[in-house]
């Protein structure tokens, strides 16, 4: 059995995109392996939170994993915070990484753009995600392509701590969907989906409304042309609409395009449509359920209890090789 580990951060509605990169792995990742979901919120006050929405949005987050199909009886679902072990070895991992390389990572520089002040937590974001890895000694990583380079670096760190101070951390993997691991927005094919982007046209929430995502996917942008075909290079965004329509509907991108042969984008939007909300409308009814069950507290507790078992013990060892005193 390998050991998993992901989060998604509670900084806004749960979009297409988080599900399609990162949740569906969740799901298909749970029975065969050791796993750990979080719901990141040390990661989610990088960029500033309002409180109210931040305790809302966390608890809707863990309610979201619940409703797409994790089992709490396999996986381990918590939120960060409650594992004091992540922000204490977030600040260790910090030490070990570069102010060069932090600047390369490729959304730092995204999310800062244009900013007059940028919050100093957003620079050191990747020690923590590595923190957050290499606590559990996670092997494989499920999550969508733009946090790939954030995996490298924790591979990075991971090695430069090791050769420093002995072997202490496994060398985890990323495990990335080979279709939909870059969904993109809908006003803007070269664009990830974003669910902090402030258009709600850009992107699909989970809990949007049938009439929502209607709405939603008729206004999408669309390339010149009228054929349904993949080519994400000259068509990128009929193209992610056919990704889109693939992985919720589970047809291949070959399948799509044979039954759309002949016929406009009008009709293939309107299918779409009807595909995202019916994928939709069973995880919406859980998701109901599950907020009004008051189980969520149960449920977090004890992913919690299961995370600090493992996470204290990497501390203590990490600590111990650095030369830190025991209590005494
Ligand atoms: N557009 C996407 N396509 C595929 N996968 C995606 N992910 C995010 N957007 C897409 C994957 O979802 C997981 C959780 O991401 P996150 O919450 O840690 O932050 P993010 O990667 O920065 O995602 P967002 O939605 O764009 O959040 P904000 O707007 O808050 O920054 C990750 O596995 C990610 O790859």
């Amino acid at each position: 059995k390998l050991r998993v580990l992901s989060g998604i951060q509670p900084s806004g509605q749960l979009t297409l995109g988080n599900y399609i990169g990162a949740i569906l792995n969740y799901v298909k990742l749970q029975h065969e392996h050791e796993c750990f979901f979080m719901v990141v919120d040390l990661h989610a006050v990088t960029v500033p939170q309002d409180p109210a929405a931040l305790r809302e949005q966390s608890e809707s987050v863990a309610a979201l994993y619940l409703a797409a199909g994790i089992d709490p009886s396999h996986a381990a679902v918590f939120l960060q915070s409650h594992v004091p072990a992540h922000a204490e070895l977030g600040w260790l991992m910090t030490t070990m990484a570069y102010m060069g390389e932090l600047e390369r990572m490729t959304q730092f520089k995204d999310k800062a753009e244009g900013k007059d002040a940028v919050g100093a937590g957003l620079f050191v974001y990747p020690a923590l995600m590595a923190a957050d890895i290499l606590l559990y000694n996670a092997n494989l990583v499920p999550v969508g392509d733009d946090q790939k380079q954030h995996l490298e670096l924790t591979r990075d760190l991971a090695g430069r701590f090791n050769h420093r101070f002995g072997d202490t951390f496994v060398m985890p993997e990323p495990y990335i969907p080979k279709v939909g691991a870059r969904i993109m927005s809908l006003d803007d094919g070269t664009k990830k989906m974003s669910k902090s982007n402030p258009n709600a046209g850009s992107y699909i929430a989970l809990l949007d409304s049938p009439d929502e995502i209607r709405k939603k996917i008729s206004r999408a942008k669309t390339d010149l042309g009228r054929e349904i075909v993949f080519d994400p290079q000259n068509k990128p965004e009929i193209s992610n609409l056919m990704t889109i329509y693939a992985q919720l509907s589970g047809q291949t991108l070959e399948q799509i395009q044979a039954s759309y042969d002949g016929q406009g984008y009008g009709a293939f939007k309107k299918d779409l449509a009807e595909v995202a909300a019916g994928a939709l409308e069973p995880l919406q009814r859980k998701y109901a359920e599950i907020r009004s069950s008051g189980e969520i507290g149960r449920i977090l507790r004890d992913g919690a209890e299961r995370a600090n078992a493992v996470a204290e013990v990497t501390l203590r060892r990490v600590k111990e090789s650095m030369g830190f005193l025991p209590p005494m």
